[in-house]
């Protein structure tokens, strides 16, 4: 069984968005004409408490984008976005949501972060996709969505280390900073992931 994990097709990603991604928007038609190819869609969704750690804002002493030390992890400051409830939250009226059986929900702590749909940053709680794609029989995944270096890599690489086979969908991503993933790319490869494209 083949799935496919569309990742935070959310407003704040979108142009005009909070985190708006370059062109992001650009990968919404790829996404709706790819979904009937797999017999099973799952979404993710960036869902994250008003104040979360993650969010410059809650480091009055930092601007967004600059990097610190969360509880012994890495954390890039973001603006705040996907706040649970907002509109910023809410997956694109564009993407179409009727293949999508389930939706997973993460960055709901406020101490930790989360980019992968599998875990959060510390790998201390899982979400639930990985035991739901095994219930499902799902033995290789694509991965499309938004950010190819953030949500998109780190789902894809948790799900290489679950033992799913994965790819990146190379059309239907669009990352933050290009250089970043790039490099990410590499090591999405060195892991046994392919970038597939067209
Ligand atoms: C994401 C940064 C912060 C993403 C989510 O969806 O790639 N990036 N939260
Ligand atoms: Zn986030």
């Amino acid at each position: 069984m083949h799935a496919l994990i569309i990742v935070d097709i959310q407003y704040d990603f979108l142009p005009g968005g909070a985190l708006a991604v370059a062109d992001g928007d650009a990968v919404i038609p790829v996404i709706n004409h790819i979904q009937g190819d797999y017999e099973l869609v799952v979404a993710t969704q960036d869902w994250h408490p008003a104040g979360h750690h993650s969010f410059a804002s809650s480091h009055p002493d930092h601007k967004p984008f600059a990097t610190i030390d969360l509880n012994g992890l890495d954390q890039v400051l973001w603006p705040d976005h996907c706040i649970r409830g907002t509109e910023g939250a809410r997956l694109s009226n564009q993407l179409d949501t009727k293949h999508i059986e389930a939706v997973f929900r993460k960055g709901t702590n406020p101490t930790i972060d989360s980019y992968s749909g599998f875990f959060d940053n510390g790998k201390r709680k899982r979400t639930g996709l990985a035991g739901y794609l095994r219930d499902r029989d799902v033995t290789a995944v694509s991965v499309c969505g938004l950010a190819a270096d953030y949500c998109v890599y780190f789902t894809a690489m948790d799900a290489l280390q679950l033992g799913f086979e994965a790819c990146i969908l190379g059309d239907a991503v669009r990352p933050i900073d290009a250089l970043a993933y790039a490099e990410k790319q590499e090591a999405f490869i060195k892991q046994g992931g392919q970038i597939v494209i067209g």
